[in-house]
Formats: structure tokens, sequence, C-alpha cells
């Protein structure tokens, strides 16, 4: 039932002396060896020496995104490049991407915790996981891989896409537990039914690990009663390692592994700290990590934390389901997208004026973008191909940039509305 009970059920009193070993140790090391906390550290007159108990974190100063951004790609890293063992990409909020690295030892312990995490699901020897997250730069794919194979579970790497395919491979290989988006699962579900597979019928899937991207109690009921699977929250950023923490069979949130990640919940206006109960934007501070050292990130999204005792036996904090975030970031199809991205591509681009809209729709299970853009003068033109050439380019560039395909449409000049306040440049119809 448990991974490694010792650490998960760990008295709360005992969890929380370690963690403030853990951060007590993790502050020394970045203030005498890393220039970037040291700074950061005596811009807000902190020293090692005030930290003299677990609540002392609220004395050191928050990292940022843009600190990321900032350094890229590799300023941020703590350790000689030889240690590194590999690299992950996500979005960043302009043309630069966030890079992150990880030794051997971050590997160990993102592997442990999904180790941990699909143990509390009853994930393991006996079943066949299909990975249905992007491999490659997303963390989703070989995120998922290693910790399935770690329990001993049978791993089929499927990757996003090739939906009639992946049925088949349900079907033919038994598989038993999937791991994707909700959107694409509820995809993957109205695909089958297409053609003519009934999943609860026909197939032996029966768990489902949902994340990297919103979404609701109601689309769990949704995914459950028409596809007779069990579906399970999971949860993690690029930032931390990527996905790593999900809910226990009792589904009453999900549980933190309290010695690799301290939660605190602060209020995004003010930035002080608020108690369990009351949402609010996470601050992270990742207590084992080596390359890329985190304290006190703002990951931005919504949360409330729960210490009550749960009836798994694990002694872990857990965090509700994420209602929201506190930037403008998208998640399309999984993806990650700044608007601040768009702008900045499309600004790159002479022909483009420098109004534009993003739409972003739900068309069926799966999200759906448009980009209205505005077109210079000089740049319009009243011969079709040429239009359709330059839409084609702006079209290429996006998804060069974003690594999702959008649509676009071209607009006249003066065409798009203009704005007095504060521009308001998306609008988001998808319910969740
Ligand atoms: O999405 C890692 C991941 C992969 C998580 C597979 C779960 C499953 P990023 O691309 O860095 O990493 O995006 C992180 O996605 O800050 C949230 O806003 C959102 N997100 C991730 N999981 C959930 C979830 C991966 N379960 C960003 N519910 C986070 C709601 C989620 N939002």
């Amino acid at each position: 039932m448990f991974w490694n009970p010792k650490i998960e059920c760990m008295p709360k009193e005992d969890l929380k002396a370690l963690q403030y070993r853990q951060l007590k140790q993790l502050v020394n090391n970045l203030y005498s060896f890393n220039q970037f906390y040291h700074d950061r550290m005596r811009a807000q007159n902190v020293h090692p020496d005030d930290i003299t108990c677990l609540e002392d974190i609220s004395k050191l100063p928050f990292m940022y995104k843009q600190d990321l951004r900032d350094n890229y790609p590799t300023n941020m890293f703590t350790v000689p490049n030889k240690e590194i063992v590999r690299y992950h990409v996500s979005s960043g909020t302009t043309g630069k991407p966030t890079l992150v690295g990880y030794t051997r030892n971050d590997l160990d312990y993102w592997t442990e915790a999904l180790a941990r995490s699909l143990t509390s699901i009853g994930i393991g020897p006996e079943d066949t996981l299909q990975v249905s997250y992007g491999y490659g730069l997303f963390t989703g794919g070989l995120g998922l891989h290693y910790g399935a194979e770690k329990v001993g579970a049978t791993v089929l790497p499927t990757g996003v896409g090739g939906t009639e395919r992946q049925i088949e491979l349900i079907q033919d290989l038994g598989v038993t537990a999937i791991a994707c988006t909700p959107s694409y699962l509820i995809h993957l579900g109205d695909t089958a039914r297409k053609m003519g597979v009934d999943i609860q019928r026909d197939t032996k899937l029966r768990k489902a690990i949902l994340g990297a991207e919103p979404w609701s109690e109601s689309m769990r009921q949704h995914i459950e009663s028409s596809m007779g699977v069990k579906a399970y929250d999971i949860y993690g950023t690029s930032e931390q390692a990527g996905p790593m923490f999900t809910e226990c069979e009792e589904r009453k949130g999900i549980h933190i592994a309290g010695d690799i990640m301290y939660v605190e919940i602060i209020d995004p206006e003010t930035g002080e700290s608020l108690g369990p109960g009351q949402k609010g934007e996470m601050v992270v501070t990742m207590l084992k990590k080596e390359a890329m050292p985190m304290i006190r990130y703002r990951i931005r999204d919504l949360t409330t934390l729960m210490d009550d005792d749960c009836e798994c036996g694990r002694t872990s904090p857990r965090i509700s389901r994420i209602t929201g975030r506190t930037d403008d970031m998208l998640i399309i199809r999984g993806i990650n997208v700044f608007p601040s991205q768009i702008e900045y591509t499309l600004l790159q681009i002479p022909e483009v004026g420098d109004q534009y809209m993003i739409h972003v729709s739900r068309e069926g299970a799966l999200d759906n973008m448009v980009i209205q853009v505005e077109i210079k003068p000089e740049a319009f033109s009243d011969k079709v191909e040429d239009m359709v050439r330059l839409r084609a380019r702006i079209e290429s560039d996006l998804k060069k940039y974003l690594n999702i395909a959008v649509t676009v449409e071209l607009k006249a000049p003066g065409e798009l509305p203009r704005f007095e306040g504060k521009a308001k440049r998306v609008i988001d119809t998808r319910m969740i």
C-alpha cells in the first residue's frame, strides 16, 4: 500500500523537524556558494542565522519565473555542467523558454515521488500503464514513464496522438491504466465510441491519471460514468521537476511529499502567509533539488492547503484541486502558452501591426485557439494568394515558438476593437 512508509507515514512533528533540517542546509549552502541567492537574501536583509524554525521560511525572498528567464539558459544552475544529466523545457513568458536541468539525484527523487504516488492509487506490477502524455521536452511522458517502471508496472509509451491506434493497443495489450490530460481522455472516449468500442465493456482500462491542465469534479464524473474508469488528479510543474504528486485512493486532495517539497499558501496581493483551508497562491521550496534549487518559488497556481489526517494513513500535507492561476498563462491541449509569447512572436513579423486578439474555445473535447491579427496598411494586399501565404507564414512562426498549431485570421488595419482602458486581448470561452 505504501512505497516508502517510513517517510510517507512519519509523525507530523518529525516531518517538520526533517523539513527544517533540509531547509537550513539548503539556505546555508546557497548563501555561501550561490551568487543569485546570496544577493537576493542580502537585498532582503536576511542571513541564514535568521532561520531558526521552519516558519522562518517566510523571512526569505520569493523567486519568480522572471528569474529563470533573466538567467536563461543555465545561470540558475548550481552544479557544474558535467553533473547535469537531463534537460526539460517548458514555455517561458516571452521568446525564451524555461529550461530545467536535473542531476542524477534530481531524477531519482522525482521518480521516487511518482513511485509513491502511483503506489497510493494502487498501480503496481500487475498493471499495464499507457503513458499518453507528450514525451520529449515536456516533463509528462518521461516523468510518468520512469515512475511507472519503478513500481514494476508495464509501460506502454504511446505519447500523444494516433488515438485510434492507442485504442487498439488498449484492447490488444489489456491496458489497465492511462496517464494523459483529462481533455485527451475525453477525446479518446469519443473516438472509441465512434469506432464501436465501449471502454468499460471491451477493455480492461480502469484507472486514469489526469493532470497538466485544469479540470473539475464535473469532468471527473463525466469521465467516470461514460468510461467506467476511476480518475485521479496528478499535479506538478516543470520547475519542480515535472508531474509528481497525486491523490490517493481516498481522493480528498493531492498528497505532497513533504520531504521533497515544502508548500506555503500566500495571499497573492500582499504575500502574507495563509492558513490551512484558505485559498491562495502556492509557493514552493524544493528541499532536495540540486541542479536548480527553488526557494519560495511563486508557482502562480491557486489552491488551499489541507493538513487534517487522511484516512489512507499518509501524514503528508495535501492541496486541493487547482482552481486557477494568478497570472495569464493559458493551457492549450496541455501546453502552456503565455499571451506575451504570442505578442513577442507577432512583433518579429514585419507585416504584422500592433493589434491582435486571442480566442480560445473548446471544440468537442479539444482546445482550439484562433489568433486574429491586424496587418500593416503597406502589407495589406487584395491579392488572395499573398494573404494566404502571409497567413501560412504567421501560423508557422507561431507553431515554431508555441509548439502548438493555431489558426490565424488576418484583419485589415483598424478592424480589431481598440480599448480605452486595459486591453482585453484574450477571450477564453472554455467551460470547465
Ligand atoms: O504540466 C507537469 C505535469 C505533467 C503535470 C503531467 C501533471 C501531469 P508544466 O508544463 O510546467 O508542467 O505546467 C505546469 O500546469 O502550474 C498548473 O497551472 C497546470 N497543471 C498541472 N497539473 C495540473 C492539475 C506540467 N492537475 C502548470 N490541475 C501548473 C490543474 C494543473 N492544473
